[in-house]
């Protein structure tokens, strides 16, 4: 399939070099396009295997580079509607992400999880209860760790955790996993996928190529995820917190359980568990269902979901200072994440929001703070309309911050002991950072400072 192809690599960041190294292994040669003219062309060759010569083109993306070369590998940030994609679209020619390209030279059995929230969260978890059975097991994609940078490292009994963005999605072609998931649809990414609608597809088409020996977990509490179980080739298995049901994984009263294959197997209760907040015990449903089906004993899911601690950046709880609590939830990057921040909260709450601009909608999220958020603070792109949302819903304490270092201050001087502190900011980071982690690091570094 690649054989004689010249490839273009679009996007030179975490995703567009572990595509370039894995075609260098692989024995390919590629070039690299990437809108930054700045671009450290050094480095980035500096990190290619040997023998791997990477020619760049940088700046204004130009037509003519989609008459020489023939197929793309487009990095996630960049849209299938992106005059770079269109271009080789137009002129029938391949355009994979990061996901195909890899899938095509992995070897073993992928579990592919998407959904709006809680992906990072499940695949970690799927990550550790694989480790639990299986030797040789990779946690990859969206999570952090292109899943391009590991698949030539795998192997017929290899096991593979991937956490799949929509943004991924747009750019699979023959991509098969064994099992799959999408928990739950809410808005966001609108920017880039237009409607609800083209989201949903995008997120089911993660299923597009499984067949009925395959498995799709879904979320039986979410309308949009539960209607995709009519939409997909593959078998669908529901896991539900709220419902009782008669088959896939559930919650019943505080134990989860299987119920598959006429037999009802409990794995574990909810006071054995050290993930909070009922968006977990979602997460941990999808998680069970996704490793039964990968083949793992029950006794080892259940040892590895006993195990699982929280992931970073997902209301992680940093330290208390001066009777403060400190939670870094920088992975709030959407309202309906940021909501679930909110519920975790048990005490009055100062709250720390904004950044990059989704068109998102805020007002959910306002009704969420349920008298619990005793000041909202708010910076970035879209401060001025969360603003203009909140004193809509008759929230009065807003303060606005020029820079994320100003509203930690502002934080630290209106919260008092017994409060807490809680950054989820309903937003991406982009703009102010290069991604949620750093925010979160940098949340949690100024914490470090006040503590002294
Ligand atoms: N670039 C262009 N033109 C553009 C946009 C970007 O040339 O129009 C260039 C930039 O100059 C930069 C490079 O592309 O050099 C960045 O590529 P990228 O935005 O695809 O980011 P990567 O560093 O390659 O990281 C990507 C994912 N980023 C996005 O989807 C935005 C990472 O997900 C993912 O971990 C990584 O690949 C490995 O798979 C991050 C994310 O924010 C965590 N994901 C979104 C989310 O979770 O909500 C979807």
């Amino acid at each position: 399939m690649l054989e004689g192809k010249k490839i273009l690599i679009a996007g030179a960041g975490v995703s567009g070099v572990g595509a370039a190294k894995l075609l260098g292994r692989a024995g390919y040669h590629a070039a690299v396009y990437d809108g930054n003219e700045q671009l450290n062309t050094e480095m980035i060759q500096a990190q290619m295997p040997e023998g791997m010569e990477l020619a760049f083109e940088l700046g204004e993306y130009r037509e003519s580079l989609a008459e020489q070369y023939d197929l793309l590998i487009l990095s996630p940030g960049i849209s299938v509607n992106s005059p770079i994609a269109r271009s080789f679209y137009d002129r029938g020619k391949t355009v994979w992400g990061e996901i195909e390209l890899a899938a095509h030279f992995a070897k073993g059995k992928i579990a592919a999880i998407t959904g709006t929230n809680g992906k990072t969260t499940t695949t970690a978890l799927v990550g550790s209860i694989l480790r639990a059975w299986y030797d040789s097991v990779f946690v990859v994609g969206n999570i952090g760790i292109p899943f391009t940078s590991v698949a030539l490292d795998t192997r017929e009994d290899s096991v593979i955790a991937a956490e799949i963005s929509s943004f991924q999605l747009e750019t699979t072609v023959d991509f098969h996993p064994a099992v799959s998931a999408v928990l739950n649809l809410t808005p966001d990414h609108l920017d880039r996928h237009g409607t609800m609608e083209v989201y949903g597809e995008t997120k089911l088409s993660i299923s597009k190529k499984q067949t009925k020996d395959d498995h799709i977990l879904l979320n039986y509490d979410d309308a949009a995820t539960r209607a995709m179980a009519e939409r997909t080739p593959a078998t669908p298995v529901f896991f539900s917190r709220k419902e009782n049901l008669e088959e896939g994984i559930v919650l019943a009263g505080d134990t989860f359980l299987i119920r598959a294959e006429q037999k009802e197997i409990p794995v574990c209760s909810i006071d054995e568990i050290q993930l909070l907040g009922s968006h977990n015990h979602e997460n941990i449903l999808a998680a069970i269902g996704i490793c039964y089906y990968m083949g793992v004993p029950v006794e080892k899911i259940r040892e590895a979901v006993m195990a699982f601690q929280a992931v970073e950046h997902r209301i992680e709880y940093v330290d208390t200072v001066d009777g403060v609590d400190y939670y870094n939830d920088s992975k709030g990057t959407n309202p309906d994440a940021a909501i679930k921040g909110i519920q975790a909260m048990v005490k009055p709450t100062v709250l720390l929001g904004g950044g990059y601009d989704k068109k998102a909608e805020y007002d959910e999220w306002i009704e969420s703070f349920d008298g619990k958020v005793k000041y909202l603070i708010l910076m970035g792109a879209t401060a001025k309309a969360i603003g203009a949302a909140a004193e809509a819903h008759g929230f009065k304490n807003v303060i606005y911050a020029d820079s994320f270092e100003e509203a930690m201050e502002i934080a630290r001087e209106k919260a008092v002991p017994g409060d807490a502190v809680l950054l989820s900011p309903a937003c991406a980071s982009w703009g102010m950072f290069k991604n949620y982690e750093v925010r979160g690091q940098v949340f949690k570094e100024i914490v470090r400072r006040f503590k002294g």
